[in-house]
């Protein structure tokens, strides 16, 4: 097991801020989709990642531009942190004609190719395989691209996950799993349905891999331990497993309020909440954060008076897509 810990090493404070301000952007989103979704302009369900903002952003940090992530339905985080443009990403979750997918994957499917984003993913660990899959073919035609795969801790009980740990390992293929242990598998603690402490971690031995633990809500942590993963893939070192250990603030979705965590689990962690604790570093150095809020507020508010203005896909548009003959675009 290999502890990826917090560095103790301070960063200038534009940086801070820059983390700060997309932090705060993810979280806006998400507060932005809670209240279209109570309004009823959100068709089905939607998950928020609030709390779990640093593991999209450290991971984003570490990425090269050619690289793939593949996440879940709960991902809009992972999505806006390595650039889908939140118009596009609201127009999609309203059914807008100008969303991501063309209005016709919603909330669960956020999707930009042009972004490195190859899919979000509502079957747990459907994705694991694909991302196996796709990091093959960077081996095959020595492309330097690694192939990142979000998931959760409830994931790593399917079969899946293990048949795609086990053949990237097997191959030693450039693809890092990272799971984001948020402790929950829908309103079952991790604990009720896993024999191991750390889901994904500790079984990463019996695949002849280190499990990499990190702490989720520190950037810096998360960054370094993606950063060394993704350079050992890149020169033929094979998978990773990392586990980054968080926690989502809400329920499962936004039709679960949650009532069957313990209080004192959900102080604890508000308590380290990755935006609050970015803020309070900014304003210990004397930086005001004000500005970066009314920012962000005034570009999404825009956004989302766009995306509500756009047209519902037409009619005619339920049969494109559907196959890719070409590949994906
Ligand atoms: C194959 C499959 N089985 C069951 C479900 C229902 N389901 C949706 S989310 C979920 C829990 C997943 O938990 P985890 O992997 O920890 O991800 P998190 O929601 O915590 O991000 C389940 C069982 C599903 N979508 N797909």
């Amino acid at each position: 097991m290999v502890e990826v810990k917090a560095t103790k090493a301070t960063h200038d404070t534009t940086t801070v801020l820059s983390w700060y301000r997309r932090m705060y952007e993810i979280r806006a989103f998400e507060e932005h989709i809670q209240k279209l979704f109570s309004k009823g302009e959100v068709r089905g369900t939607t998950h928020l990642a609030t709390g779990q903002e640093a593991v999209a952003i450290g991971t984003a940090e570490a990425l090269r531009p050619g690289d793939k992530v593949l996440c879940t339905y709960r991902g809009h985080h992972h999505c806006l942190a390595r650039g889908m443009s939140p118009e596009r990403a609201f127009a999609e979750i309203l059914g807008r004609a100008t969303g991501v997918c063309g209005g016709k994957g919603g909330s669960m499917h956020l999707t930009d190719v042009t972004k490195g984003l190859y899919g979000s993913y509502a079957i747990v660990g459907a994705h694991l395989p694909i991302a196996v899959g796709m990091a093959w073919a960077s081996k095959i035609r020595n492309e330097q691209d690694v192939t990142v795969v979000f998931f959760g801790d409830g994931t790593t009980t399917i079969g899946a996950f293990h048949e795609a740990v086990n053949m990237a390992a097997v191959w030693s293929l450039p693809v890092l799993f990272i799971c984001e242990n948020n402790r929950y598998s829908e309103y079952t603690p991790i604990d009720k349905v896993c024999p191991v402490p750390r889901a994904a971690a500790d079984r990463a031995p019996a695949y002849g891999l280190d499990g990499i633990v990190v702490d989720g809500n520190d950037i810096v942590a998360v960054r370094d331990a993606v950063a060394a993963a993704a350079d050992r893939a890149r020169s033929g070192g094979g998978p990773a497993i990392i586990e980054a250990e968080t926690y989502r603030h809400g329920g499962h979705s936004r039709a679960d309020p949650a009532k069957y965590r313990p209080q004192e689990e959900v102080d604890a962690w508000l308590a380290r909440d990755p935006l609050a604790a970015a803020e309070r570093t900014l304003l210990a150095a004397g930086v005001d954060t004000a500005a970066a809020r009314a920012e962000v507020d005034a570009s999404l508010n825009a956004a989302v008076r766009a995306a509500l203005a756009a047209p519902e896909p037409d009619l005619a548009a339920m049969y494109t897509d559907v196959f890719a003959p070409e590949g994906a675009r």
